[in-house]
């Protein structure tokens, strides 16, 4: 499926930025990012050289789950400001012709829902939009399905004698997509958006929303059911009609997160043919340095990472690439070295990141090589993920310190620490206490330390964006894996007569290759290439045909 057909969309030659709104930018002291603070920090998103903004959720919200738990589709949380404040976001990022994604979180509300509020009334129209059951006989959840999250996926509700069904958070009941006035909400949800001038969505789990059937599923290690709800005919067929009754109507774009998914999956979620999603952010490369559960960590190896990532660059017609999100570990302490050769590392993830086809997703902070927390205890972790997890493993009896390990590894709360715009004692971030712990080495890793250092990871990636934009063979060129080993990943983009080759060294020793070419691209102060690989180098060679 690698063959392109036509020319380019316009979303398929830029690079798109994930901002987690909550900590990004603070502009009023309150410890919380907002979005005058992004406006704020446009000038610097441009410079970089990104073309899209994707939001992590900023609609009205109590916060569970950090904005993926939504009480109003319509309306902006308060905390991070008002509808005005978004009108002028996006109109001030159009001035700087950029657009603007927002997150669409639509396999469930948050229990504070005005339509999850009234469901629990058993004779309101609004029962049918959740999954209400009774217990089994003889009592118990109605089926023996596992969460996200680490728990139970019913919580039983007194008030109307039912259980209610919800894979993540209790605080996050699931939509029922069997009834169709949901379908038809979600749908004015999305129109009301795209109204304002957003350019798409990046739709969360959109692949499980679908439940085929409610019985038990086979017993597994994690997330028990999920047979009936992965990437069913039913998902297939609202992504299907959310298209055709209303994207079809914008220029927009939509990026789909789908968890658990296959590449065959993956592509025939986004084949151009079957008009459902436009990418997807697949997880296997995440996988790579797990141990079945991501809460069990394996040591990172290169090689693997490397024939996944050829796996999908293959499978795929239109990747969506990234090392990073809101969920992830920070890639240059997960995949890289962020002691000694943190800079050299950041930089040769940087080009990983920016030359494999399709288009690629920058996560804040990514671009200055920001690390794992620093985080000392748990209290400093705010992540409900995190917290349930402890919980859980604690009643495994998994020992204090192994779970500790875990959870500094692992923790999602190592990717949201608030972004380090320079060294003074709120980063930058905010003037006030910040809602989550600022890692101390803002102190020497953060924007403005990097804003004029030509050496610096920020200057690397806006050279790398600039010639990113210049050379359409690193954008759509076919990509085909040379080496992957646990020492080094080397592979080829080709696109008519134009061939590179990128040689990425993923060992804190030096190697020796025997590649050549022009040098165009390192993140070592080189001229030409012989053959020599330092420490987590990185070598953009251009071969002449
Ligand atoms: O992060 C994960 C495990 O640590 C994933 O399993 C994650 O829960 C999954 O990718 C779904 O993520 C999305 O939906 C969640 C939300 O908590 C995540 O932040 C979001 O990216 C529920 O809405
Ligand atoms: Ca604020």
């Amino acid at each position: 499926m690698s063959v392109l057909t036509g020319e380019l969309k316009w979303w398929q030659q830029e690079i798109i930025y994930q901002i987690y709104p909550r900590s990004f930018q603070d502009s009023n002291g309150d410890g919380v990012g907002d979005i005058q603070g992004i406006i704020s920090r446009l000038d610097y998103l441009k410079e970089l050289g990104v073309g899209v903004l994707w939001l992590s959720p900023v609609y009205k919200s109590p916060q569970v789950d950090n904005g993926y738990d939504i009480s109003d589709y319509y309306d902006i949380h308060d905390e991070y400001g008002t509808l005005a404040d978004m009108d002028e976001l996006i109109a001030q990022a159009a001035a700087r012709g950029m657009r603007v994604i927002m997150d669409l979180v639509i396999n469930h509300t948050s229990d504070q829902h005005p339509w999850f509020i009234e469901s629990r009334d058993p004779a309101s129209p609004k029962r049918d939009y959740y999954y209400w059951r009774d217990g089994r006989e003889g009592g118990g959840n109605p089926n023996n399905w596992t969460s996200f999250f680490g728990e139970d996926c019913w919580v039983y509700d007194e008030k109307s004698g039912q259980y209610y069904l919800h894979l993540f958070a209790k605080g996050q009941p699931d939509l029922n997509y069997h009834n169709p006035a949901v379908f038809e909400e979600i749908k004015s949800i999305m129109r009301f958006w795209l109204d304002r001038g957003i350019a798409g969505f990046r739709c969360d789990v959109i692949n499980i929303i679908f439940k085929e059937s409610l019985e038990d599923g086979r017993r597994r290690l994690i997330l028990t059911g999920s047979e009936h709800y992965i990437s069913r005919p039913g998902t297939h067929e609202i992504l299907k009609k959310l298209r055709s009754e209303v994207l079809d109507d914008y220029d927009c774009f939509t990026v789909g997160e789908t968890v658990f998914v296959t590449p065959k999956m993956g592509q025939e979620l986004c084949d151009p043919e079957r008009r459902e999603l436009d990418m997807i952010f697949s997880f296997e490369h995440m996988e790579t340095d797990q141990f079945i559960v991501k809460w069990f960590k394996r040591k990172f190896h290169a090689g693997r990472f490397g024939r996944v990532i050829e796996r999908w660059q293959q499978a795929m017609y239109w990747p969506a690439v990234y090392l990073e999100n809101h969920d992830q570990p920070r890639s240059v302490s997960r995949f890289a070295d962020d002691g000694r050769y943190w800079s050299e590392s950041a930089k040769m993830l940087a080009v990983l990141l920016l030359t494999q086809r399709g288009t690629p997703f920058v996560f804040q902070g990514e671009e200055i090589g920001m690390t794992n927390f620093d985080f000392a205890s748990l209290e400093q972790l705010q992540d409900v993920e995190s917290h349930n997890i402890d919980r859980l493993l604690k009643r495994f009896h998994v020992p204090a310190g192994m779970r500790w390990r875990m959870l500094l590894r692992t923790s999602r709360d190592n990717a949201r620490t608030p972004v380090q715009w320079n060294g003074e004692s709120g980063a930058g971030f905010t003037t006030g206490s910040p809602w989550l712990g600022i890692n101390k080495n803002h102190k020497k890793i953060n924007v403005a330390a990097q804003e004029h250092d030509t050496e610096s990871v920020l200057n690397f990636y806006r050279c790398l964006i600039g010639m990113r934009k210049q050379r359409e063979v690193l954008v759509a060129g076919d990509f085909k894996l040379i080496e992957a080993k646990r020492s080094r990943i080397v592979y080829e983009r080709s696109l008519g007569h134009e061939r590179m080759l990128i040689i990425l060294s993923f060992s804190d020793k030096p190697q020796r290759v025997s590649y050549r070419g022009d040098l165009i691209v390192s993140n070592y102060s080189r001229q030409t290439f012989d053959g020599r690989l330092s420490p987590y180098e990185a070598a953009v060679l251009e071969i002449m045909m």
